[in-house]
Formats: C-alpha cells, sequence, structure tokens
C-alpha cells in the first residue's frame, strides 16, 4: 500500500450548535438549561440542548417530554433554520480563510487539512487554538476541536473534551489515545455492529484492534478489516474540499419583458452579486461564467466565456456577463427572464491562469 507523507488534520465542531447559537442571540439564556426542538405536545424532539441542560441528563433526539421531565425549567426554544445556515456560512468562510482544504460534513462541522500550514514556528495545535480564538471573537461562539494525523482520529479527538475542547493527538500515539474508547466511536459502528461485538468480547478499541484480519473479515467481511483499520489509527481518506453543487446560479423573471438595456444590466449585476456572494462565501472561483436569456416567446438559450484567469467577486461576475449581454440587446428583442452562472467551479487557492479565452452559444440547458 502507498503511504502519505504525514498529514495534519483538524476536525472543528460547534458546541450545542443550535441551543448556543439561541443562547448568543438572547443572552438572558446564558448560563441557563436551553433545548432548541419541537413542542411536546407535538411529540418533538430535541435537536440540541445547552450544556446546561445536559447536566440534567438532557440528550439529542431525546423526546422533549422527557427533556421537559428531566428538566422541567428547561427553556424551549424554536429552532430557526436561516439563522443556522448564516452561522454554518459565516464559520466555514473563517476555516476557508486558514486553508482552502475545507470539508463540511454538516452544518455545524468540518475537517480542515493543515499539513502545509506547519511550520517550525507554528504547530498544527498553535492554528487549533488559533480558529478557536478566531471564531469565538467573530462569531461570540465556541467550537470545539480535535488535531490529528487523520480524519477519523481528528473527529474521534474534537468529541472528546467538549464544550470549548482541544485534543491533540500527536502522531505515533492513534493507537494509545483510541485503545481506551468505547467501540462505538469508530466510524460506521452503530448500536447493531456494537452490540455484536460485545457478544464476542469486544468492547474496546484496542480489544478491536487486537482481533485477526481473519477474524475480522470472517464476522463482518470488509467492513470488518475498515473497523481494523480504523482501529488501529489507520485512516489515509483525503479532505474532500467541495463534493457540492457544481455550479452557482441566479435567475429572475422580469416583472414586464423588457428591452431596455439600463434595466437588463441592472437585474444582471444584481444577480451576479448574489452568485459573487455565494462564491465569496465558499472560497471558490469560477472558470466560466454563463448568461441565460429567455426571451417573450420563451426561447431560451445560455451564453458562457470561459475567462483567462478565474473570477471570485461579484463585479468579477457581474463584468463578464455584461460583456456576454451586450451583443443581445437590440429594441425588438424583449427578454422574459435572465440568469446568470458560474461554472468550473475550484477553491481559490487552487486557481489557474486559463491561456484561452473562448465564447459559446449553447441552445438549452443552463445548470
Ligand atoms: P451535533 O454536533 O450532534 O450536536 P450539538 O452541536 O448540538 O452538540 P455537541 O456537538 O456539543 O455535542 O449536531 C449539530 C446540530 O445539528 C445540533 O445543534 C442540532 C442539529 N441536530 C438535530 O437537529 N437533530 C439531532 O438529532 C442531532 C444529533 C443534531
Ligand atoms: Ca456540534
Amino acid at each position: 500500500m502507498e503511504f502519505l507523507p504525514m498529514r495534519q488534520i483538524l476536525h472543528a465542531d460547534f458546541d450545542a450548535f443550535y441551543a448556543s447559537v439561541e443562547q448568543r442571540e438572547d443572552p438572558t439564556l446564558l448560563g441557563k438549561p436551553v433545548v432548541v426542538g419541537g413542542r411536546p405536545e407535538l411529540r418533538g424532539v430535541v435537536a440540541s440542548a445547552s450544556y446546561e441542560a445536559r447536566g440534567f441528563g438532557v440528550r439529542s433526539a431525546m423526546p422533549m417530554r422527557t427533556a421537559l421531565q428531566r428538566c422541567p425549567h428547561a427553556i424551549m426554544v424554536n429552532a430557526d433554520f436561516r439563522l443556522y445556515n448564516q452561522v454554518s456560512r459565516q464559520v466555514m468562510s473563517i476555516f476557508r480563510n486558514i486553508t482552502s482544504l475545507v470539508e463540511p460534513l454538516s452544518l455545524d462541522e468540518a475537517f480542515l487539512d493543515v499539513t502545509d500550514l506547519v511550520t517550525d514556528e507554528e504547530s498544527a495545535t498553535d492554528i487549533a487554538i488559533k480558529l478557536k480564538e478566531k471564531v469565538r471573537a467573530v462569531l461570540g461562539l465556541t467550537i470545539s476541536v480535535g488535531v490529528a494525523s487523520s480524519k477519523s482520529v481528528a473527529k474521534i479527538a474534537s468529541d472528546m473534551d467538549k464544550p470549548d475542547g482541544l485534543t491533540v493527538v500527536a502522531c505515533g500515539e492513534e493507537r494509545e489515545f483510541l485503545a481506551p474508547l468505547t467501540v462505538e466511536k469508530l466510524w460506521g459502528v452503530g448500536p447493531k455492529t456494537s452490540e455484536r461485538l460485545s457478544q464476542a468480547g469486544v468492547l474496546t478499541v484496542g480489544d478491536l484492534s487486537s482481533k485477526t484480519n481473519e477474524w475480522m473479515q470472517a464476522n463482518f467481511g470488509q467492513v470488518g478489516l475498515q473497523m481494523k483499520r480504523l482501529s488501529l489509527g489507520e485512516d489515509q481518506s483525503l479532505v474532500v474540499v467541495s463534493r457540492e453543487r457544481k455550479s452557482v446560479s441566479a435567475e429572475m423573471t422580469l416583472a414586464t419583458d423588457s428591452n431596455d438595456p439600463e434595466a437588463l444590466y441592472d437585474l444582471v449585476r444584481r444577480l451576479s452579486d448574489r452568485v459573487g456572494t455565494d462564491l465569496e462565501y465558499r472560497g471558490i472561483v469560477a472558470k466560466t461564467v454563463k448568461l441565460k436569456l429567455r426571451l417573450a416567446d420563451y426561447t431560451t438559450f445560455t451564453r458562457q466565456e470561459t475567462l483567462i484567469s478565474p473570477v471570485g467577486s461579484a463585479e468579477g461576475i457581474a463584468e463578464a456577463a455584461a460583456k456576454l449581454l451586450l451583443p443581445e440587446l437590440s429594441t425588438e428583442r424583449f427578454f422574459r427572464l435572465v440568469g446568470v452562472g458560474a461554472g468550473g467551479l475550484v477553491p481559490s487557492s487552487q486557481a489557474q491562469i486559463h491561456m484561452e479565452s473562448m465564447i459559446q452559444l449553447r441552445l438549452g440547458g443552463f445548470e
């Protein structure tokens, strides 16, 4: 097997995400048991519980009714997904200011590969401390961070010392770190697998790591071999930057069909603003800019330009889109809808200069 050079991975995760955001929004909730979730009379469950509420045995996914039995003075708050989404985008943008190698796992957690940032003066731990401080200063929220040589160990580490934790697993100490933990801590080991393992006397990750490959394969197949590797702290999976959308676009139908260049340029600018802001949030740049146009008779077509150098800002997108619009304008042509899109997305740091520029006319589909 080929081995990658030693890597330095951070796993960052908000503490009591929804509940902490609510405490930040309403400081009278600070220091109090807060539960975010559905109403008990509607069979609601707890989505997130503040650490004060956890002191009373309240947990995520618990029926709200049970939570209120355990902690009758808990303060119940309805979820505000728009707000959590916004905070999520903000934290991902803080992460991406540190490195473009960010893999979000959910709204409130991400892996960062900081291997290339580590120097003699600044260790991965220093970077993790800086990250925690930045999140606290900018967002007024705490994250817990795990630092390790692989994703799976970093993820387990971030959970060890919550809230506001920082757990560093030095290279070479992965096995010792994992050994005393229960098998459910390993990625992919759910209640069913852990039950089967415990019947065979395997309770801890250490127990698992001492089983032979043959035994693991005979009892759990390929997954068994993977579990064994993880139990030894062996995980070469890469931080995957963007498994998200391949393009970003925004479009709008005009209130009335228009041939007015000013109104059309204005719309292109507003749409470019939305697309550009999205790119900036995500720390990516676009190699192509597309303009989608629909005429009054519903004929729809797109123009696209592959740029000499990729753009990542609203202005850059608008400039390219406006250039595409110019040759389409005529007094006889009334437009019904305009769309602006960005494709060929790459992380800002990996942007390559393209030596050719081309304009293509494509009929139909718009990503
Ligand atoms: P988690 O990271 O699992 O939980 P948490 O951030 O509330 O607490 P901590 O990490 O400190 O243990 O999930 C992140 C958010 O996802 C959580 O705030 C609410 C939401 N969520 C649900 O809506 N339902 C659930 O069952 C879980 C587990 C989380
Ligand atoms: Ca969390």
